[in-house]
């Protein structure tokens, strides 16, 4: 594969963003700094045994307290936009009530910082950092959560608009509704079928509040919500197996592209999880239906399963990998389901233009005499850059890619251990080494601003 970037980036439009992508809980370290208090999170990684090593945010990147360089870092890869998020409970420490000045200071120098350096700002509200005094409630399963969520985003888009290029409400609901209330592999670590249907819907309520508390604050501001769309594959042609697909699709997707974009949730997720019908309330879905000015997609492997009676609704099982390249974490390297992903939601639902707000791989090559040479990760990021410039010749209107991640972090459940950065993070000594990737990326987006 030819990993050229100056050819590959003659094929994206001027007005094309190349950026890069982190999270609060991810890099900020500082957990109670300046009147932070603890999230799902900090509460999930200090219980034994939830975090691959015991590893918690505590430290993390310390990028609460390396603002400036990290700015730099970004600045010196090029970088012309910057996703990041906001962590509630630096804002909300109790997750309602009183409001943290000082954790919006935090955001402030954030965004001025990056005005300064001429890279456009793209925040998260929520990645997974729920306060965790609205645990006490119930957190995402109970109703007011959403409507705390609505009041924090209408005071985070109040102060801190001003200098947003966009805002997105939620990354992934589907990990944090499936993974946190259905497997249990994410905080809050719960495992049951009736707490994700409830947790999907207080979600998607959330969003759609959300979304009219930003609008209130701020009409022009571009809004929107970043999706983990499952790229799902049939494990064969059989009848079978392609309705296991197709109610996999409504299980993971339909359950947040359908009330979105449709106003409704999938017929078959309605039968098979009997649960979800009893939280529905009159004007929910008109509520979450809100006109969204763009969305995000974040893509790192296919998702190929087959038809399995037995199971739990959407009654599919995990098929094999057809491809023989994996990541390190173990993930299909598999760049075609991100055409796949794409033209089967735009065919499926009427969407709005769209970012590919997270892609990359996990490549644990670590340094050596002073470099590290993670070429799979670079060729990773090629190869999907390469069919987003498909798609931008098909006219899907695709109007930038992120990078996950600037640098290494807090990989969730997998700790420390799993490496998604373009920069490499020692985390005895919080160096920062840019990679081969990173070097690379920086190539390819000075061709594209010369083109
Ligand atoms: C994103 O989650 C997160 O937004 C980000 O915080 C995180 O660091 C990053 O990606 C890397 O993980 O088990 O083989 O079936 C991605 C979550 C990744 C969840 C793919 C489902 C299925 C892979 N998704 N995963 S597999």
């Amino acid at each position: 594969f030819d990993t050229s970037p100056q050819k590959l980036a003659r094929r994206f439009p001027q007005d094309f963003l190349f950026g890069v992508a982190t999270a609060s809980y991810q890099i900020e370290g500082a957990a109670t700094a300046d009147g932070r208090k603890p999230s799902i999170w900090d509460a999930f990684s200090h219980m034994p045994g939830r975090v691959k090593g015991g590893d918690t945010g505590d430290v993390a990147c310390d990028h609460y307290n390396r603002l400036d360089a990290d700015l730099d870092l970004m600045a010196g890869l090029g970088a012309e936009a910057y996703r990041f998020s906001i962590a509630w409970p630096r804002i909300l420490p109790d997750g309602t009530g009183w409001i943290n000045e000082t954790g919006l200071d935090f955001y402030d120098r954030l965004l001025d910082g990056l005005k300064a350096r001429g890279i456009k700002a793209f925040a998260t509200l929520y990645h997974w950092d729920l306060p965790l005094a609205l645990m006490g409630r119930g957190g995402w399963t109970d109703r007011d959560t959403a409507s705390a969520f609505a009041r924090y985003a209408g005071i985070v888009t109040k102060r801190l608009g001003d200098r947003l290029d966009t805002i997105v409400t939620f990354n992934e609901p589907w990990c944090s509704v499936y993974l946190g209330h259905l497997t249990g592999v994410h905080a809050p670590g719960e495992r049951a079928m009736e707490a994700a249907m409830a947790a999907a819907h207080v979600t998607n309520l959330a969003h759609g509040l959300g979304v009219q508390a930003i609008r209130a604050e701020r009409p022009t501001l571009p809004t929107g919500i970043v999706l983990n769309a499952m790229s799902v594959m049939a494990a064969s042609d059989s009848d079978a197996d392609r309705k296991a697909a197709e109610r996999a699709s409504d299980f993971n997707n339909g359950v947040f592209f359908g009330p979105l974009f449709q106003g409704a949730y999938p017929a078959s997720l309605l039968e098979g999880c009997p649960d979800l019908a009893g939280h529905i309330r009159d004007g929910d879905l008109e509520t979450i239906n809100q006109p969204l000015d763009f969305w995000g997609l974040n893509y790192y492997t296919p998702t190929r399963v087959s038809d399995n009676p037995d199971a739990a609704f959407p009654h599919t099982a995990d098929a094999p990998a057809v491809r023989p390249e994996k990541t390190d974490i173990g993930w299909e390297i598999e760049p075609a389901g991100l055409s796949h992903v794409v033209k089967d939601l735009y065919g499926r639902y009427e969407l709005p233009p769209f970012y590919i707000t997270e892609n990359g791989a996990c490549d644990n090559t670590g340094i050596e005499n002073g470099a590290v040479s993670d070429t799979m990760r670079l060729d990773y990021i090629a190869r999907h850059l390469s069919v987003a410039a498909d798609l931008v010749a098909e006219d899907y209107p695709l109007k930038g890619y992120f990078a996950w991640s600037l640098m290494d972090n807090f990989e969730w459940a997998e700790g420390y251990s799993m490496r998604f950065g373009l920069v490499h993070v020692d985390y005895e000594t919080q160096t920062r080494t840019v990679k081969q990737s990173g070097e690379w990326y920086r190539h390819l987006i000075a061709a594209h601003g010369k083109a």
